[in-house]
């Protein structure tokens, strides 16, 4: 193994070329089929690890159910003390822990270091949040009643992460469902298990420190048919999903079939709008993060950009030119902006979808193929080049412009009306995230408005990606629906009750209804 995968692997205290076990229910086991963590920058095998065996996913199962039944007691300001240790501990790995999901997912490490830092911000959130779970009072028609509505811990939380945000996305939903009082079973991507390993880790000691069943947060790692059983499980009350499109359909039916929870993150094909008036100075590099940062690998990075005709000319010349100043390189090296795609697989699935642009016709201003003839390690990568393309028109119902890629490719066309660009923003199937860049307050009124944007983050003069926690996060249409994270989404971690309580000495029905024989 290179020192550079050896030196990060040893700081989260996992040791070069080893073999672990991946599945966490109190107890480490694993004997499942084995899976490889391979480093998305040089294609060496960082580790191998046991995946969950049919019986030791029963078993973690049933021990999720246990936990949540001693934890659900537990009141919500003391589960909240046990998250503020969990933050501690995470705080302390904040900078080990960035650099393993720069090793190991490929982004670089100031953004692998902000999704550490984004489960933190999720932790003091929810550690607040302890204390402010209320329910209502509400008024009764009926004299001497009172209906209060009461949350009570749901259950068993699953969470199936991608690989995009391998530590970031468990965080939004541990905490929360933590907070509530649920035990949390994660199901990472079958090509992150390091990250899942490390952070469980972390949370398990702190756990049993404060003698609580490390089963509160459990680890089931593993490929498709363990996803498939913790998502058919009678006990799991809510499965959180995050993937694509095609899968989270199959999730949703599964889960409404045998009437569970479910929240889905899935596609974004997400828009930015330039209007005449905008600052481009802003813009530019907004759009440049939102397109190149992550390698286009967000579920919020910025697919398409509709440029007013005014300042088109302009803006693809200054955009073009820092693209020309992108260089692929070790996404733990402080300099690099562009590291690789994770997979070898999301390479040809560039490559395809830049065929497709060509054979529509479309101009490829920058980019357009995988890089070539890079230095060793790097050309065991999966590097490509982030491009720019103009389509012929901008049919939205085209493919491409109605399917997600999940590389760095941005499309771009040109408009001369708001209502125009708003048309093409909201008609796509997907509704995640958008960006209007204006500085005249009647079209940020139109944009926030019943006219506007049909996505769950609506942004003005702020690029698609790079949401803070403290709002819910999650889209409309093929997105899901789902809601993470900040805002009211912790209402989703939790069963309501609403109690009607009869104070008085007589029992009257609602409604004045009579049934006296
Ligand atoms: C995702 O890509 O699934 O807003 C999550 C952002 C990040 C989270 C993205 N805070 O880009």
């Amino acid at each position: 193994l290179s020192t550079r995968a050896s030196t990060v692997l040893s700081e989260v205290g996992i040791p070069a070329d080893s073999e672990l076990p991946g599945v966490y229910h109190g107890e480490w086991v694993g004997s499942g089929d084995i899976l490889e963590s391979v480093c998305p920058t040089t294609g060496e095998i960082l580790a191998r690890v046991r995946s969950a065996s049919p019986q030791e996913l029963q078993t973690t199962l049933e021990k999720s159910r246990d936990a949540y039944i001693s934890f659900r007691s537990i009141p919500a300001p003391k589960r909240g003390e046990i998250l503020r240790q969990i933050r501690v501990a995470l705080a302390d790995k904040r900078e080990e822990l960035g650099a393993l999901v720069s090793l190991e997912m490929g982004k670089i490490k100031s953004e692998g270091i902000g999704e550490v830092q984004e489960f933190i911000d999720i932790a003091d959130y929810a550690i607040g949040l302890s204390r402010m779970m209320n329910g209502r009072v509400i008024a009764s028609e009926r004299q001497g009643h009172n209906i209060i509505e009461v949350p009570n811990p749901l259950g068993v939380v699953a969470v199936l992460s991608a690989f995009n945000f391998p530590i970031a996305v468990y965080g939004w939903n541990l905490a929360l469902s933590l907070a509530a009082g649920n035990a949390t079973l994660w199901k990472p991507s079958p090509t992150t298990p390091l990250c899942s390993i490390a952070v469980t880790r972390i949370i398990s000691a702190v756990l049993e420190k404060n003698g609580v069943s490390g089963a509160v947060a459990g680890l089931v790692t593993g490929g498709k048919s363990v996803g498939e059983a913790v998502v058919e499980s009678q006990d799991v009350d809510m499965v959180s999903f995050t993937g694509s499109e095609a899968v989270g359909r199959q999730v949703g039916k599964v889960v409404q079939n045998r009437f569970g929870k479910v929240l889905l993150e899935l596609g974004g094909n997400n828009a930015s709008i330039i209007m005449p008036d905008a600052d481009l100075d802003l813009a530019i590099p907004a759009v440049f993060f939102g397109a190149v940062g992550t390698a286009g690998q967000r579920c919020t990075s910025t697919r398409r950009l509709y440029l007013h005709r005014h300042i088109a000319p302009t803006f693809i010349e200054r955009l073009t030119s820092l693209y020309a100043s992108v260089r692929p390189g070790d996404p733990l090296n402080q300099a690099t902006l562009l590291g690789p795609l994770h997979t070898r697989t999301a390479v040809g699935i560039y490559s395809d979808a830049i065929n497709r642009l060509r054979d529509e016709g479309a101009q490829i201003l920058t980019g357009g193929t995988p890089h070539q003839g890079l230095e060793k390690p790097l050309n065991g990568g999966n590097f490509v080049m982030p491009t720019i393309a103009i389509p012929m028109s901008v049919n939205v119902k085209d493919v491409v412009w109605s399917q997600e890629t999940f590389a760095p490719i941005l499309c771009v066309g040109i408009f001369d009306e708001l209502e125009q660009a708003i048309a093409w923003n909201n008609g796509v199937p997907q509704g995640l995230s958008s960006s209007l860049w204006t500085k005249d307050l009647r079209n940020v009124g139109r944009w926030i408005g019943p006219e506007g944007s049909d996505a769950g983050i609506v942004n003005v003069n702020v690029g698609t990606s790079g949401a803070e926690i403290g709002a819910a996060f999650g889209g409309n249409k093929s997105t899901g629906w789902g809601r993470e994270s900040g805002g009211d989404a912790w209402k989703q971690y939790v069963r309501w009750s609403a109690c009607t309580i009869n104070f008085s000495d007589k029992a009257p029905l609602a409604q004045g209804v009579q049934f006296s024989p």
